[in-house]
Order: C-alpha cells, then sequence, then structure tokens
C-alpha cells in the first residue's frame, strides 16, 4: 500500500513489518558499538531525542552546528558499518517509491522515550537534494508534522506507526517537519520508546 502525502513523498504503511526482528537485532549491534547520546544544539540545548549513526558518515550537532562526520566526535571512533538489513530496506523503499538506485552512506537512530520531540526544522546538510530520505518508524506511535518551504508555512498531521516506512523526494525533501512529545504507551516488542531509522546519502 502506497501513499502519495505530497508529489515525491510516498508513505509505505507497514513496509518493514517483515523485517521487524532483523531490524532489531541490527539496531542493538549498532548501539553495543556506538551508545546514542542526546546531542546538544548549536542553541546549546541537549536534544530530548537520543541519537546514534551507522554508515560511512554520521550526524552530529555540538556548539559548531549540525553535520555529518565521518567519525563519532566523541568516541573519535569511525561509525558502525551499515548493517544489510538496513541498507535493503531503504533501498527496497525508494525503489517502490520511484527513486532508483538510491545508495544510502548514512543510516541516522533516533531514539524518543515517552515525552521526546523533534522540534520544526529542515534538513539539509546532505550534499545532493534530489536524493530522497526514507524513514522508517519502529515501536510507539508518533504524530509528524509536515510543513512547507517556510517556518510559517501551514502543517499537515500524518501519524506514524511501528513498520511505516516514508520516502521523502521531490519538493517535500526540503520542507520543515517536527515530531511531537511522544505520549505514554508500551510497545509489544520495543517497549516504552519510538525509534525512528532515516537513510540519507549524505556525501
Ligand atoms: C520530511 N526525524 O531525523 S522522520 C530527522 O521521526 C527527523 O525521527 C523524524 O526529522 C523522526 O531529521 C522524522 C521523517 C522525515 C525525515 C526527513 C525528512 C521526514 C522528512 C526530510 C524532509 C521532509
Ligand atoms: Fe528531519
Amino acid at each position: 500500500q502506497r501513499q502519495e502525502i505530497l508529489p515525491g513523498a510516498f508513505l509505505l504503511r507497514g513496509f518493514a513489518l517483515p523485517f521487524e526482528n532483523e531490524l532489531l537485532q541490527d539496531i542493538q549491534g549498532v548501539i553495543a558499538e556506538a551508545p546514542p547520546r542526546n546531542m546538544v544544539t548549536p542553541g546549546g540545548l541537549p536534544m530530548s531525542v537520543a541519537t546514534t549513526s551507522c554508515g560511512d558518515a554520521g550526524w552530529v550537532s555540538d556548539a559548531y552546528g549540525y553535520r555529518y562526520s565521518k567519525r563519532d566526535a566523541l568516541s573519535r571512533k569511525n561509525w558502525p558499518a551499515m548493517p544489510c538489513s538496513f541498507f535493503d530496506l531503504a533501498r527496497n523503499a525508494a525503489t517502490t517509491a520511484g527513486y532508483k538506485n538510491f545508495s544510502p552512506d548514512s543510516a541516522l537512530i533516533n531514539i524518543y522515550k515517552v515525552g521526546a520531540k523533534m522540534s520544526l526544522h529542515q534538513d539539509k546538510n546532505e550534499r545532493d537534494f534530489s536524493q530522497p530520505i526514507v524513514s522508517v518508524s519502529l515501536g510507539l506511535p508518533a504524530t509528524f508534522l509536515l510543513g512547507g518551504l517556510r517556518r510559517e508555512d501551514k502543517t499537515i498531521r500524518v501519524q506514524l506507526v511501528h513498520g511505516d516506512v516514508v520516502v521523502w523526494g521531490g519538493a517535500a525533501r526540503l520542507f520543515f517537519h517536527s515530531i511531537l512529545p511522544i505520549k505514554v504507551g508500551v510497545h509489544p516488542l520495543l517497549g516504552k520508546q519510538r525509534i525512528n531509522l532515516t537513510f540519507r546519502k549524505a556525501l
């Protein structure tokens, strides 16, 4: 089932469900090598979401700003390799949405406890905006808000649940978006958290 949210942005409901166990195992593996942490924004506030990455580049934030880095600035180690399960899922989802040969070099793992949120922002640290971003939602549900090219633009709401995959291409690729605070709940597989994977061609 494929729903076009906006031109070029496709919601694939339940697309990741057949792979949930493999994905969770591989997430545990990455987390063991690169523990998630609450990165500090350039404004100096720690994010409520804990993040880690795998692949050739990882997303980092500190007093100097947001960027992709080949190493984790804290551990000074390279990020773990991207598991095949991650790469294959992202590539297959992109193909289903009409983006051939998507080759992500970065997977960002966002871990939300109850109450964690992500404020309104754009994703523009990647080099090539013609490449989509693929997102995978796991665990507790979230309300996602999608705006426009300007911060003030009105937003639409999309409910994202366990197993949903969204391919963000076209004009929506640069739209402002946010995640509302995660509501209290318990997911049968993940417990009291939401994990979101975003796949990008960063470099
Ligand atoms: C729409 N993450 O990591 S995923 C992010 O659920 C981020 O953790 C949210 O926004 C999360 O940057 C939302 C969906 C998503 C990701 C990137 C987008 C939506 C997007 C880029 C452009 C437009
Ligand atoms: Fe984003």
